[in-house]
């Protein structure tokens, strides 16, 4: 077998994870790519693979996988590369929650080529990085945000055809942009048709409520699904009515899980604006400058909302 085919990456289908997978066919075009849903998904494929090296990209060492990896670790090797913060550390795993899984092993593959193709997994999941800021210089903000959008939208069409995520990682990993690929602007075309996106707007819209900065959605229990997008369609649906954060609370009982998110590049850091706002107010928060998450406790949500709100 030749060292090339006993080679592997094991990665998300979201964005990041398929731009992870470009950057990875970019330095191992021969390579096999496979794509999962979760951790614990990623493990069964990690125990049942023969791969001298396997890679995997923008999935937490949760403790199914750190476990799988533990085992498979003594006799080949596995690297892992991820964004996610996680309180333990391994001698492989590389974790930098300051870019994309896919920005992070970029950088730790050493290549070049795909800057703006990986600029738009850092602006997907951070909505900025100092790679977004100088691809941003050459083609514009806007159009940057456009061909994020456009991968974005694609995988969605059928988010179970690895296929077309394979096909588009080949594509992207030569350097070229969604615009210029056939099969991802085929689908983005198709599901601007369906409408999915503007109604998924048009319902996000109405259950978000504007406080100053601040565009907020409240709920109990199971997250509406807004036709697929998500919190996307959230995070639009505030940066629309010109709201610098978004902002969802899942009431529980005594607690609530709240999730943040800037909408536009600057801004406060929102990682430690839930650690101050925790350290202060008990339970548990962390995450990046764009992105955050928290458990606090149900009584000082209106709160967090009044600091929302008047925040630059
Ligand atoms: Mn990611």
């Amino acid at each position: 077998m030749s060292s090339e085919r006993s080679r592997e990456l094991i990665t998300r289908g979201n964005l990041d994870g398929i731009v992870s997978a470009a950057v990875f066919l970019r330095r191992f075009p021969s390579s096999q790519v496979r794509f999962v849903t979760s951790p614990a998904a990623a493990a069964a494929l990690l125990t049942s693979s023969d791969a001298d090296h396997t890679y995997l990209a923008d999935l937490s060492p949760a403790p199914s996988l750190a476990e799988a990896i533990e085992h498979a670790v003594r006799c080949r090797r596995i690297t892992l590369i991820d964004h996610h913060s996680y309180p333990k550390e391994h001698d492989w795993a590389i974790i930098d929650t300051s870019t994309s899984a896919a920005g992070l092993m970029y950088r730790y593959l050493g290549l070049d080529g795909m800057d703006a193709v990986v600029a738009m997994a850092d602006l997907y999941e951070h909505g900025g990085s100092p790679l977004v800021s100088s691809v941003a210089d050459v083609m514009g903000h806007e159009a940057l945000r456009r061909e994020s959008e456009m991968l974005d939208f694609a995988w969605r069409l059928n988010v179970k055809d690895d296929a077309f995520r394979l096909a588009a990682a080949r594509r992207l990993s030569l350097g070229l942009l969604p615009s210029s690929i056939p099969c991802i602007a085929e689908r983005h075309a198709k599901m601007v048709g369906r409408d999915g996106w503007r109604k998924a707007l048009d319902s996000a819209r109405r259950s978000l409520r504007r406080f100053g900065s601040a565009a907020v959605m409240e709920y109990s229990g199971r997250r509406p699904s807004f036709h697929g997008f998500g919190s996307r369609a959230l995070t639009e649906a505030a940066r629309q009515e010109g709201c610098r954060y978004a902002v969802l609370i899942n009431h529980g009982g005594s607690e609530s899980v709240v999730s943040l998110r800037s909408t536009a590049p600057g801004g406060v850091d929102l990682g430690r604006f839930v650690e101050s706002f925790t350290a202060e107010h008990g339970m548990e928060g962390g995450g990046h400058p764009a992105s955050a998450g928290a458990r606090i406790p149900s009584s000082s949500a209106d709160l967090l909302i009044e600091r929302l709100a008047v925040l630059a």
